[in-house]
């Protein structure tokens, strides 16, 4: 069994109770590790230590910041392939998908950052009775960062890396789901020389460590990846705080096909947008909407394309799909089948556990699946699944497209596949997302807002977005 540690004020702890978790490895059903069960006590002295190291961390140059967060990348691509078994092991992943996108992305995400602080400036604004204004932006203090499971480090360090470049101490929540990669995360940081108590790491459940952490009157800022249900939960205690937060929550994204499409090269994204990492990504889409020219043929090829797709164990290189990421979210999207069935749904492919040979004969595997014939209304078209399952449903015109595509109380992201330029620019302004993919799907340019509207969530991640959300503005106005 391995065994996850806090990372507290620069040293590795274990809960302060002594009492730990114990997690299974999602492709064989197997219990692998331990971690922390932190609480009360060890959010405080976490919080203690990010306040007794703001002190110095917030006046440290722009230039010595960068330098860090750009060693951290460095040693994060070092240990790539360790990071990325970690990651695939922890999860469910396919082990090319942690190397290929979780574990580079993670090193961007702190050299972005790295970059970006240096270039940060805010504005002035003259007045014409001999006056003018500037904007201060400083630290905040003490901030929490809490992450799913879905992208555990990619995550992780899409929060950190900004909180800490903007001149923040921080205390890290990762899911309990996973863990691991944010444990050798915390070792990681320590060989960097990150001063002690600038980053600390706290592990445990949500309802216990995270619910200490959001609560605590030392932290200052609260942002958040994860449900929508438990984002209304962490809005309630924070928003009476009056703490700056920002939360990025779930998705039901649509996927709007027209005919003049390129159609081989739409077929193979949404493939991808479909069922990468399992479903499991809050940017996938899972409702497929079908311009009615050509849904039958759409329909044929893209059902047959996802029978064949490869599921199993995630360290073979042949593996497309690995497992999702416990038994209790297997059944969840096992649930939500049988729902999307009594709705009315049929099945066109998958709808079922795939038992795997071999050393993952207990994992938790799912088919690939689509599902017809389910109006846009039903709870199958409106919940979030977060698992290798579709649905499609054909319409015939521009408007009705739109208006099955924002139908949803969600609004994170979408992608759009036609060849008409005049449609794309049309669409992009009407449909309520945050995100909007024409032509392609996941194009990620680190500059721009990410982020969803509606039960999606509040406030903007990214770029500038980001280094705005973990400074507090100050207006200073002077008469000359
Ligand atoms: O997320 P949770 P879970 C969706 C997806 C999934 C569902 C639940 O639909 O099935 O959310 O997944 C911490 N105070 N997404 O259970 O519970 C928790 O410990 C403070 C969408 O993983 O939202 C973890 O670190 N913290 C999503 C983090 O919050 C609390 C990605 C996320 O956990 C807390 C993952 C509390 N009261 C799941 N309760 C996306 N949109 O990216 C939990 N946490």
């Amino acid at each position: 069994m391995k065994k996850i540690l806090n990372f507290i004020g620069g040293n590795f702890r274990e809960a302060k109770t002594g009492d730990f978790i114990e997690i299974t490895e999602p492709a064989t059903g197997q219990p692998y590790a331990i971690l922390p069960r932190s609480g009360k006590e060890d959010v405080d002295e976490a919080v203690v230590s990010a306040e007794s190291a703001f002190e110095e961390w917030k006046r440290t140059s722009l230039s010595e910041r960068a330098g860090y967060l750009r060693k951290i990348g460095d040693l994060i691509e070092e240990q790539l392939e360790e990071l990325s078994v970690s990651e695939s092991i922890d999860n469910g992943k396919p082990l090319k998908l942690a190397r290929s996108v979780d574990i580079p992305r993670a090193a961007a995400n702190f050299r972005f950052f790295a970059d970006a602080i240096t270039q940060f400036s805010s504005e002035s604004h003259e007045m014409p009775d001999e006056a003018i204004n500037y904007t201060l932006r400083q630290p905040i203090g003490t901030v929490a960062c809490i992450s799913p499971w879905n992208l555990p480090l990619y995550l992780f360090s899409w929060k950190i890396a900004p909180a800490l470049a903007a001149g923040n101490c921080v205390v890290g929540k990762p899911s309990e789901v996973t863990p691991m990669t944010a444990y050798l995360l915390s070792q990681i940081v320590m060989d960097s020389g990150l001063p002690p108590g600038v980053l600390n790491i706290v592990h445990g459940l949500g309802g216990e460590v995270g619910q200490e952490l959001i609560s605590h009157r030392g932290v200052k800022a609260v942002s958040f990846t994860g449900g929508t249900e438990t984002g209304k939960k962490i809005a309630s205690v924070v928003a009476p705080q009056f703490k700056k937060m920002s939360l990025e929550l779930g998705g039901k994204n649509p996927t709007l096909i027209f005919a003049d499409c390129n159609y081989e090269k739409t077929l193979s994204a949404v493939l991808k947008s479909a069922f990468a990492n399992q479903g499991q990504i809050c940017l996938c889409g899972s409702r497929i909407l079908i311009e009615d020219k050509i849904y039958d043929k759409f329909k044929k090829d893209f059902v047959e394309r996802a029978g064949k797709l490869v599921v199993g164990d995630p360290v073979l290189p042949d593996t497309q799909l690995g497992a999702v990421v416990s038994k209790d979210h297997m059944n969840k999207i096992l649930g939500h089948i049988k729902t999307a069935e009594k709705e009315g749904g049929k099945v066109l492919c998958g709808g079922q556990r795939i038992k795997v040979d071999g050393r993952c004969k207990k994992g938790y595997f799912i088919a690939p699946t689509v599902i017809e014939g389910l109006s846009q209304e039903c709870s199958t078209n409106q919940d979030e699944i977060f698992g290798p399952v579709v649905t499609i449903a054909p319409f015939s015109s521009d408007k009705e497209a739109l208006e099955m595509a924002n139908g949803t109380s969600y609004g994170l992201a979408t992608s759009i596949w036609t060849q008409n330029l005049s449609r794309a620019h049309k669409l992009s302004a009407e449909l309520d997302f945050g995100i909007i993919w024409v032509n392609c799907w996941l194009l990620r340019d680190l500059r721009t807002p990410f982020g969803g509207m509606k039960n999606s969530g509040m406030g903007r991640e990214g770029g500038l977005e980001a280094l705005r959300f973990f400074t507090e503005p100050k207006n200073v106005c002077i008469k000359y």
